[in-house]
């Protein structure tokens, strides 16, 4: 029996040490993991392996990561990465299969309905989540400066109405599709929501006028994180808008300028 004893604790003592062994070598790897992770978020999103066009596409203008906690890395990277380069390949396909002609992107999408269906939504996906990203900023939020300010407020009775107007046109733009602050071809300030990958510079979009802001509200941009709580999502997005940028364009559409990505 005394010697059954002695036997054991060796063999007891080498299973402890292996198993604490064990436990560090999984924590060692968990640490890398996170590291992992992490440089994986902080990532800057490049535009590399896209094919070259007259259209352009360019990095994501800022880290993967950015814009958290409102938009996560995950959506980010899948979002940029997949569903927007996506769009881009898939527009410059269905233009070079109907061979139709490289026009600038304000005549096609002014001519929309002289085009395939294919050069509408892969278009319209490609040119929106420009107005989408750079609409955005990890230094966004507050309020735009004094004359988009003022112009909202004539326009809409109130900086609060304007939110409402704006949260309200994106929570009920049934299925896919994007909310939009548009300056009409009067210089008047519009809230519009338009379905699918449609925007406001197309013939076919009842409301038409230059696109100012606008909030991305296809599951795809909001799923991972907020589930179907839709109206979380557009409460937050408030805190990131970059109302810089949203003037700059305010500037150009009274100038008869669109956007261009
Ligand atoms: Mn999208």
């Amino acid at each position: 029996m005394r010697k059954t004893k002695i036997l054991l604790i060796p063999f007891i003592v080498v299973i402890l040490i292996s198993c604490q062994t064990g436990d560090k070598e999984k924590s060692q790897q968990e640490t890398g993991d996170n590291k992992a992770q992490t440089e994986e978020s902080t990532k800057k999103l490049t535009d590399e392996g896209l094919p070259a066009s007259e259209y352009g596409f360019g990095d994501l203008p800022y880290a993967a990561n950015a814009l958290e906690p409102v938009i996560n890395s995950e959506i980010m990277r899948l979002h940029y990465g997949k569903h927007h380069k996506g769009y881009y390949k898939k527009f410059l396909n269905a233009l070079d299969s109907k061979s139709y002609e490289r026009k600038d992107l304000a005549y096609i999408f002014s001519h929309i309905d002289n085009y395939d269906t294919s050069v509408r939504n892969n278009g319209g996906g490609y040119y929106n989540h420009w107005v989408f990203w750079k609409n955005l900023s990890p230094d966004g939020g507050d309020k735009p400066g004094d004359d988009l300010l003022k112009a909202i407020e004539e326009d809409f009775g109130s900086w609060d109405d304007f939110v409402d107007a704006f949260s309200e046109a994106a929570a009920t733009q049934f299925g896919s599709g994007w909310a939009w602050l548009i300056s009409d071809k009067s210089g008047d300030l519009q809230v519009i929501n338009t379905s699918n990958q449609d925007n406001p510079i197309m013939s076919i979009t009842e409301e038409q006028g230059y696109p100012l802001l606008t909030l991305d509200v296809w599951e795809h941009a909001y799923y991972l994180q907020y589930k179907n709580d839709r109206g979380a999502y557009i409460d937050e997005f408030w805190n990131i808008i970059n109302w810089e940028e949203v003037s700059n364009r305010y500037e150009m559409a009274l100038e008869g300028e669109y956007f261009m990505p």
